[in-house]
């Protein structure tokens, strides 16, 4: 057991090359996957070579730059549908992160919500999924509902889920795996009853695309949003996919050049799917980018990568769970992802978040941008330690070796070398 996880990605850390930087003498153990993911080489020189080679704008110039751009821009979008098993292409919009799909999407739904209809989130939310619902409810006068968190098990309550999404219920948004309890959520259940009753299901994608096999055909939901940064692709580029049927009814929510097919002074009408909703220069570089970063996870298996997480999470999980005084959140391993939130008393987890970076350790601390989850589980803060890829028990072994030590430390332990 202690071994499996090492060899099956042994070697890749090689291929990441600020895994190789020291902070200060200590090697980098990079353990905020969850916020933002390191970058190998392969994206790092596709991006390169796209700047150095083909830069152009897309859809605009008929010069052999500009085709090759168009070309490596729609490829991108290609690959996004085949990793996720869209049915084409024309599913994809591309966006800047699923902040910014979720958004688009309360945007481009608002139409359908009017005074009195409900929308249902759940109490996991981060804010980017939390926030737009939130204005979207309050602008028609709507209302918000959630599907609760058992705090016990770590795993949403669904006993009541017929009260919840009921007639009323034009809009589920819920997320696939919570940033702060690593709770992978049953998304195909939600969405069945959600259909049952009419309503449209939209996902957070952020911590689930880059961590295990998705088919957003069989979750069954409707809208499904994530980041290419998480999932060791650029930062400036997300994706909001969508069911071609729908997207095809809703009007796009920002306008200017690219989307459109025709424009006179006083109408215009709009380009086909995915343009329709990508006004303006498109993020072209970070597309190139996104298109390696799914080769790269493509070349080692998504299968293989869940299995890796979630044996380093067990082991994590089992390690932390013998220290004294600490508190865990969220379910048992086997439900989770690779993130694991707790609290190590008596150190508060920004002082823990210091001290481990003394050592070169990179988590976060604090509320990990779903405050509301913070106050349910009647917490300020808390540390967080998510994982990736290239991550390895050994580096588990480090992190708790040093949360070990700083319990000693704030416990009246002397200050020493953590
Ligand atoms: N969570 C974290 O440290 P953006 O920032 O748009 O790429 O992703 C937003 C987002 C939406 N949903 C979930 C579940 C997320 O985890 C995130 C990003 C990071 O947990 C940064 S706050």
């Amino acid at each position: 057991m202690t071994h499996v996880q090492q060899n099956s990605f042994s070697s890749i850390q090689k291929e990441f090359p600020i895994l190789s930087r020291k902070i200060g003498k200590h090697s980098l153990v990079y353990l905020d996957n969850a916020a933002t993911t390191q970058k190998p080489l392969t994206v790092l020189k596709a991006m390169d070579a796209y700047y150095r080679l083909h830069n152009a704008n897309v859809h605009r110039g008929i010069y052999r730059l500009a085709e090759e751009a168009t070309l490596a821009y729609e490829l991108a979008h290609q690959k996004t549908a085949d990793f996720i098993h869209a049915q084409s292409m024309r599913e994809i919009i591309f966006t800047r992160g699923t902040t910014d799909s979720l958004n688009m999407l309360a945007r481009m739904l608002s139409s359908s919500v009017e005074k009195g209809d409900e929308i249902v989130v759940s109490q996991i939310e981060h804010h980017s999924n939390l926030i737009p619902w939130q204005q979207l409810a309050n602008a028609q006068k709507a209302a918000l509902k959630f599907i609760p968190l058992d705090k016990k098990s770590g795993m949403l309550d669904l006993s009541r889920i017929d009260k919840i999404i009921t007639s009323k219920t034009k809009i589920v948004s819920i997320p696939h795996v919570s940033n702060v309890l690593g709770t992978i959520v049953p998304i195909k259940e939600i969405a069945r009853r959600a259909h049952k009753v009419g309503a449209v299901v939209s996902v957070d994608a952020a911590q689930s695309v880059p961590h295990m096999p998705v088919n957003v055909r069989s979750l069954e939901c409707d809208f499904f949003s994530f980041s290419g940064h998480k999932m060791y692709g650029p930062t400036g580029i997300g994706v909001l996919w969508g069911k071609e049927s729908l997207l095809n009814h809703l009007e796009p929510v920002s306008f200017g050049g690219e989307m459109v097919r025709e424009v006179y002074y006083d109408r215009a009408t709009w380009n086909d799917l995915p343009w329709k909703f990508e006004a303006g220069t498109p993020p072209i570089a970070e597309g190139v980018g996104l298109s390696a970063a799914i080769d790269f996870l493509q070349k080692q298996g998504m299968e293989k990568v869940r299995a890796h997480e979630k044996e380093l999470v067990k082991y994590a999980y089992d390690k932390l769970f013998a220290l004294k005084n600490i508190s865990i959140y969220g379910p048992e391993p086997k439900f989770r992802s690779g993130v694991i939130t707790f609290n190590a008393t008596p150190v508060h987890p920004h002082d823990l978040a210091s001290l481990l970076n003394e050592k070169g350790i990179a988590i976060r601390a604090g509320h990990h941008c779903a405050m509301p989850l913070a106050t349910l589980l009647n917490i300020s803060a808390s540390a967080r330690a998510s994982f990736g890829i290239y991550n390895t028990q050994q580096e588990v072994d480090l992190l708790v070796e040093s949360i070990k030590k700083a319990q000693s430390i704030f416990s009246g332990g002397k200050r020493a070398v953590v």
